[in-house]
């Protein structure tokens, strides 16, 4: 019984049919599920799908922004249920795109999948400076802060954020994960980040990985 109604839920978020959703989540919760079973085997379950269709081209852009919209939609009617369970996030991530750079659809993307995943996710913005950056993860205690850049002409930004978490003596503290098109492994060893990633399913990969959580 409550095995169908968490497939339904991940296939309605896959689907992106919101409304929907939100109504199988309340009527999971009326029957008694446990919020972060509908969390973590519904919702997370469903995303995870969309994550490594995405990384295989089996789904695009539009359908990544629809599921991420239903999530959403369905976290309205979950949050309290969780927050009332004690449930809390794994961690926290902030995300941004460096100085100099407005791009933001990748990053958007990459915060929803990392919230898709059960992160905290704050969103810091486009043409954010290595200040804003160390300063938004010592305010919000963030484990991992993720940088995103589409210009070849902005890249050097990342290297300069990366020396300023050094500088600040953060380094230890928070990881620095980064990825954009332009973006590479090896640039991101030669600037010292600590992690890259090619796209946003796989940004929750590495943020796992550098975090040791799962
Ligand atoms: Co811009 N632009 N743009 N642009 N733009 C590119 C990037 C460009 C390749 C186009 C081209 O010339 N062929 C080129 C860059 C050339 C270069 O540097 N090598 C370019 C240029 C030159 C410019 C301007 C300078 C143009 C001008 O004004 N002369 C200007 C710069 C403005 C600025 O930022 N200061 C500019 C402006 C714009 C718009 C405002 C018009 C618009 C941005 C709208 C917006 O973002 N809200 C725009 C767009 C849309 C693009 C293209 C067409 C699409 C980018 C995009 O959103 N892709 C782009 C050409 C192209 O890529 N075909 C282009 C979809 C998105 C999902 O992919 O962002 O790569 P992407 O994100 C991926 C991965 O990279 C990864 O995950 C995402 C999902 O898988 N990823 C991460 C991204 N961030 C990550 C962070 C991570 C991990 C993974 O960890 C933290």
């Amino acid at each position: 019984m409550s095995e169908a109604i968490l497939e339904q839920i991940s296939e309605a978020l896959m689907k992106g049919r919101a409304p929907q959703l939100k109504e199988l989540v309340q009527r999971a919760l009326d029957q008694g599920l446990e919020a972060e079973r509908i969390l973590q085997e519904g919702m997370i379950g469903g995303m995870s799908v969309i994550g490594a269709k995405f990384k295989r081209n089996e789904v695009y852009v539009p359908e990544v922004l629809i599921a991420a919209r239903a999530m959403n939609a369905g976290m309205e009617i979950l949050k309290q249920a969780l927050s009332d369970a004690g449930v809390k996030a794994k961690a926290t991530v902030c995300v941004g795109t460096v100085k100099g750079d407005l791009h933001d659809i990748g990053k958007n993307l990459v915060c929803m999948m990392l919230e898709g995943a059960g992160y905290e996710v704050v969103d810091i913005g486009v043409n954010v400076e290595t200040e804003k950056f160390i300063a938004a993860a010592r305010e919000h205690q963030a484990g991992l802060v993720g940088m995103s850049a589409l210009l070849t002409t902005t890249m050097g930004a990342m290297k300069a954020a990366v020396d300023g978490f050094k500088e600040a003596g953060l380094a230890d503290q928070v990881k620095i994960m980064v990825g954009g098109a332009p973006v590479t492994q090896s640039f991101a060893d030669e600037i010292g980040a600590d992690g890259y990633a090619p796209d946003a399913a796989s940004a929750v990969d590495v943020a796992n990985g550098l975090l040791g959580l799962s």
